[in-house]
């Protein structure tokens, strides 16, 4: 049988899916992925120099503008049908769990509930200083070009400066997400990997973790991501096409 098929078997005979996605499920929405060559984000700048505390306290206005730029990226983007197809998956009468490395709200905006996010979220912007959540209404500020030093706004109850409200690297994922990332990967009968390089840690563990459990893990990817290893399927193609056509073959009666 080929991979697709092997796909839709498992898909059709599950009870329990997790759907962990990467910045790749959101490119056809035209947001920049993280590696890709051109267009990818760290092909423009170090992440270390960005997406760190350090960073940010050494140039606020630096980390503060690009975040501002990545926030009106995504509130122009619209989701694609990768994100539109995993939103009817949850309607099939099986327990779907979507953890999310994006911290664009693509997936809630397709349709998709609870979901995991285990990077954070470009919509919860908090203080720096007291880490109290601050509202989006504090996020009134536009950037017309990337790489705008924007001055962040002050906390209201400690004057801190906000920052966005996401994880950076060297800090720890949100003790809640990243439990139940863990437990449904644990616990599912198939876990679908879609566009993500698998590189950032301990996300990147999901996959395997799955294996070991017991699951199927389905790859969708343009480039070969798999591991070769047995109960693992490697789907090449962009999410926007390769999966509708997956859950069209699962879902037919
Ligand atoms: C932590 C939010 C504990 C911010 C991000 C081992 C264990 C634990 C930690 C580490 C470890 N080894 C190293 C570390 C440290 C570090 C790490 O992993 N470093 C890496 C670089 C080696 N991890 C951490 O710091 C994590 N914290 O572990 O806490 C701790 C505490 C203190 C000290 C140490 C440890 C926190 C990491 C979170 C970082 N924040 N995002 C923001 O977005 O600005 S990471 C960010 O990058 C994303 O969230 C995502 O996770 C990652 C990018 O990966 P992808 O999503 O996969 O995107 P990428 O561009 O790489 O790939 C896109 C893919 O899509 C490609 O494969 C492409 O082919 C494909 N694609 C393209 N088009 C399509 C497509 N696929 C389908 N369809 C298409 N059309
Ligand atoms: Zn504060």
């Amino acid at each position: 049988m080929d991979g697709l098929a092997v796909a839709a078997t498992a898909l059709r005979q599950s009870r329990h899916i997790v759907v962990f996605t990467g910045a790749g499920i959101s490119a056809e929405s035209g947001i920049p992925t993280f590696r890709d060559q051109l267009t990818g984000l760290w092909s423009r700048h170090d992440p270390q120099r960005l997406e760190t505390a350090k960073a940010f306290r050494a140039n606020p206005a630096l980390v503060w503008g690009w975040y501002l730029w990545r926030r009106q990226q995504m509130l122009q983007a619209q989701p694609n049908a990768a994100h539109h197809a995993i939103a009817r998956l949850a309607v099939s009468g099986r327990q779907v769990t979507v953890i999310t490395q994006n911290i664009d709200d693509l997936h809630e905006r397709a349709g998709s509930q609870g979901v995991v996010h285990l990077h954070g979220s470009l919509m919860t912007p908090k203080c720096f200083a007291c880490h109290r959540a601050a509202g989006l209404s504090s996020v009134e500020q536009s950037v017309s070009e990337e790489g705008e030093l924007v001055e962040p706004p002050r906390c209201t109850h400690c004057n801190g400066r906000l920052r966005p409200g996401v994880v950076w690297f060297g800090e720890d994922l949100p003790t809640g997400a990243w439990k139940a990332a863990v437990q449904a990967a644990r616990h599912c009968d198939v876990l679908l990997s879609i566009g993500t390089s698998g590189v950032v840690m301990p996300a990147a563990s999901l996959p395997d973790l799955a294996l070991a459990s017991g699951a199927v893990v389905i790859h969708i990817n343009p480039i070969d991501v798999g591991m070769d290893k047995s109960k693992e399927v490697m789907l090449i193609g962009d999410a926007g096409q390769v999966l509708p056509t997956l859950l069209e073959r699962a879902l037919a009666s």
